[in-house]
């Protein structure tokens, strides 16, 4: 007997390619909504800490693209932690803490949580939490103190972002609306 999920979750891998725009470099790889499924889909592919300097992971609601432009991201934003010189295992840590949190339900206001992305950039690596609605400042901050609470990260080192603010940023630096 297999154990559901609540929602079912598509895995993506981007790999960087200079050739490709970014949309292209965008690969899904599979959609789990059992709790078995994810365990062999997880213990198949390389941890974050494995994958080539440029690459990503993104887990989101099947339906839901890694995308700005999705429907369900266009309003939204993330919740951003910034991880510089991470050791491998703390890395591979944490991502497997925030999928869990994600396809475990642990939030309130789930509804608005769209996936979870890893950015793989050597030096700073990033781990984001993806919302629907940057508005909805409620849910938003709930969200953000479980994150916090459950990760047990230091206080400060949660931002939130608004993807707006990320299409349209200038130079490396992207404002924080919230953070905790
Ligand atoms: P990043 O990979 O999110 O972070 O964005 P990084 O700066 O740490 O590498 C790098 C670039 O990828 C952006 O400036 C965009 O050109 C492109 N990009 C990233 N995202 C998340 C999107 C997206 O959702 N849609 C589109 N069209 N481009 C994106």
């Amino acid at each position: 007997l297999k154990h559901p999920l609540e929602h079912t979750w598509t895995l993506w891998y981007l790999e960087n390619d200079r050739t490709k725009a970014w949309e292209e470099m965008q690969n899904e790889i599979t959609s789990f909504d059992m709790v078995e499924d994810f365990w062999s889909l997880y213990n198949h592919i390389k941890p974050p800490s494995e994958i080539k300097i440029g690459s990503d992971y993104s887990l989101f609601k099947k339906g839901i693209l890694p995308m700005w432009e999705d429907d369900a991201n266009k309003f939204g934003g993330r919740w951003v932690i910034t991880l510089s010189r991470n050791c491998k295992q703390e890395l591979d840590k944490l991502w497997l803490d925030v999928i869990l949190i994600l396809i475990g339900e642990a939030f309130e206001h789930t509804d608005e949580v769209c996936g979870a992305v890893i950015n793989i950039r050597g030096k700073s690596n990033k781990i984001s939490i993806w919302t629907t609605n940057g508005h909805n400042e409620l849910a938003v901050m709930k969200i953000g103190h479980k994150l916090r609470d459950l990760l047990t990260l230091p206080p400060h080192n949660l931002h939130y972002q608004l993807h707006k603010d990320s299409m349209s940023k200038q130079g490396s630096l992207i404002k924080a609306v919230y953070s905790v």
